[in-house]
């Protein structure tokens, strides 16, 4: 059943994964950077773009009461900062739109079929509490998002999948139907394949994460990370989130999107009363990621 616990859970889940995540990120360089602007001035741990592209999805849906493509690109646009760490084509695509390009002229502009980053993906658990109930809404509306930034069918496949997983995740179906429907979804055998390991993995009890390194990936492109975060939500679904967050951080990697990924989803079945309050109080702004689940749990029960 969908209800408000649940939608804190997944937006707090996936700004948690994401601050918590960040310091593990990429190789010594980056790790130390984060060392230093990782932290806000009053001692909260800082959020990167992953977090920042999400509440901006979620503010632009609730002002426009659709995805408003134009309006979210400028939204996007007008929250980019360096310090978020964004991945290189997005940064260079926010900072021309920035500048008053229009998104749909740069959005090729480094990758000539579009970006197939996990851009899209991390921040598609938004969506699904845009869109909880409708399959095809939600799909839609998922291309919608991708496209700006992520025009490359890959990108836009892995956010289909982060999307249509915390979807599942809120409705509170069985793995085995989430990943029988995630492998119907799938139109490349890149993800196709991915998912039946997946699917084993699941089952399996001595499974090494050495192995889920192997086969999933732990990549910023979004076939290396997005089926392995679904992974991750469902094989420690009856356990602990602090457990799952850990076993993230030692695969090592695009770590902040991975666990920002998996905690979101993780969060929509659980809901907020099962992730601790020392983890909520943390993060910056945790008050207004709060906020903005109420209102967008609001919206998704008046329009039914
Ligand atoms: O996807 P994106 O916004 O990055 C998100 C990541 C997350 O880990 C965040 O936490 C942040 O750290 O960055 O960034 P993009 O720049 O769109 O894509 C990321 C990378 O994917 C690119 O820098 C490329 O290495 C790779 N990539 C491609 N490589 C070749 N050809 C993406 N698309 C292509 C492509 O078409
Ligand atoms: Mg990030
Ligand atoms: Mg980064
Ligand atoms: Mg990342």
């Amino acid at each position: 059943m969908i209800n408000l616990d649940k939608y804190k859970g997944c937006f707090l889940g996936l700004a948690i994964g994401d601050a918590l995540g960040a310091p593990y990120e990429g190789g010594p360089l980056e790790r130390l950077l984060w060392k230093a602007i990782g932290k806000t001035r009053d001692g909260k741990l800082r959020y990167t773009d992953d977090t920042q592209m999400a509440i901006d999805l979620a503010e632009s849906f609730l002002h426009n009461d659709a995805i408003n493509q134009d309006h979210l690109a400028h939204t996007f646009s007008q929250s980019y900062q360096w310090s978020r760490g964004y991945g290189p084509s997005t940064s260079h695509l926010l900072r021309l739109i920035k500048k008053g390009k229009n998104w749909r002229e740069v959005n090729k502009k480094k990758f000539k079929t579009g970006s197939f980053g996990n851009g899209a993906a991390m921040r598609a658990p938004i969506l699904a509490m845009c869109f909880p109930s409708n399959t095809q809404a939600l799909i839609d509306n998922v291309n919608k998002s991708a496209e700006i930034t992520h025009a490359h069918p890959l990108g836009i496949e892995g956010a289909k999948l982060i999307a249509l997983a915390t979807q599942a995740a809120f409705q509170g179906l069985s793995s085995e139907a989430i990943l029988k429907e995630l492998h119907h979804q799938c139109q490349s055998t890149i993800y196709k394949d991915k998912i039946t390991f997946c699917t084993e993995a699941v089952r399996q009890s001595d499974i090494k994460l050495k192995e889920i390194k192997r086969k999933l990936g732990n990549g910023i492109a979004a076939p290396q990370s997005c089926v392995t975060a679904i992974y991750f939500s469902l094989k420690f679904r009856d356990q602990t989130f602090d457990s799952m967050l850990s076993q993230i951080f030692s695969l090592g990697g695009d770590v902040d999107t991975i666990s920002s990924m998996a905690c979101a989803i993780w969060g929509a079945f659980h809901g907020i009363k099962h992730i601790n309050n020392s983890n909520i109080t943390n993060i910056e702004n945790s008050k207004k990621i709060i906020t903005l689940a109420e209102l967008l749990f609001r919206k998704s029960q008046a329009s039914l």
